[in-house]
């Protein structure tokens, strides 16, 4: 048992070109917040040279764990995650993504809003990742507002902060082979009861270095099958 205040779970594919530099920008923002945290990074079975490149991260950084594991995409890398630094006992989990989308500059506002509430998610304001994107976003928003009758804002988020326990909760209701696992949660953790929430405008940045494996043809295929999928979520 661990029992650390914060775990970042960090889903990593192929990313060699990006995850030095992301470990260093979040490193500078968390070291000075005096916060007992741990970067928890899930090598999801990359082709490229990124275990390599994380199990050497390890040697300097000592608040870096590496997980490697065959390649499951990115949201059940995400729940795996979760699953782990659940049960090594963290308090809070923030998930973010490792091309360098998420940035640390709004990190602090998030942590300090935690004081009351249990999820504190960002909303994705502004996008340099293309409209097309966006556009999904809010395509997103709307169907499983129909779907659902719920406002799940931005569902797919990838910069979210959850309390634990409250987290686990709503881990329950989501089945572990659920591809697009962040929908999913959102629901989830929407439909728990007496659960507070936030929400902290960011900025999206585009990828900071590296190639897109996911494209828009690809993403409209899973929001589909996530959609027809929703179900599930109890
Ligand atoms: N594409 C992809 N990404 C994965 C996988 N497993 C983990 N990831 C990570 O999930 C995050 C999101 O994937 P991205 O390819 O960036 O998807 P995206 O954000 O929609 O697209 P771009 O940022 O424009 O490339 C990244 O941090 C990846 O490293 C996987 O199997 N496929
Ligand atoms: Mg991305």
């Amino acid at each position: 048992m661990i029992s650390s205040e914060l775990a970042i779970v960090i889903p990593v594919y192929n990313e060699s070109a990006n995850i030095v530099a992301l470990l260093q920008e979040w490193r500078e923002v968390l070291d000075p917040l005096d916060i007992d945290y741990r970067i928890l990074a899930f090598n999801d079975g990359s082709r490229d040279d990124t275990g390599r490149i994380l199990d050497e991260a390890t040697n300097t950084l000592d608040r870096l764990e590496v997980v490697h594991k065959p390649n499951t995409g990115h949201g059940r890398t995400c729940r795996f995650g979760y699953d782990r630094a659940v049960s090594l006992g963290f308090a809070w989990i923030l998930q973010i993504d490792s091309d360098g989308q998420c940035d640390p500059a709004y990190f602090k506002e998030i942590w300090n809003k935690r004081v009351s509430a249990d999820c504190v998610f960002g909303l994705r304001v502004t996008r340099d990742d293309g409209w097309r994107r966006a556009l999904i976003s809010r395509l997103l928003r709307f169907s499983t507002f129909i779907l659902t009758g719920r406002d799940l804002r931005d569902a797919n988020v990838p910069y979210r902060l959850m309390r634990a326990d409250v987290l686990q909760r709503a881990l329950k209701r989501v089945p572990a082979n659920f591809d697009i696992q962040n929908v999913a949660l959102t629901l989830a953790l929407k439909r728990e009861r007496f659960v507070t929430w936030s929400y902290v405008p960011i900025r999206f940045r585009d990828r900071q270095g590296g190639t897109n494996s996911i494209n828009v043809a690809k993403i409209l295929k899973m929001g589909w099958d996530m959609l027809a999928s929703l179900h599930r979520v109890s």
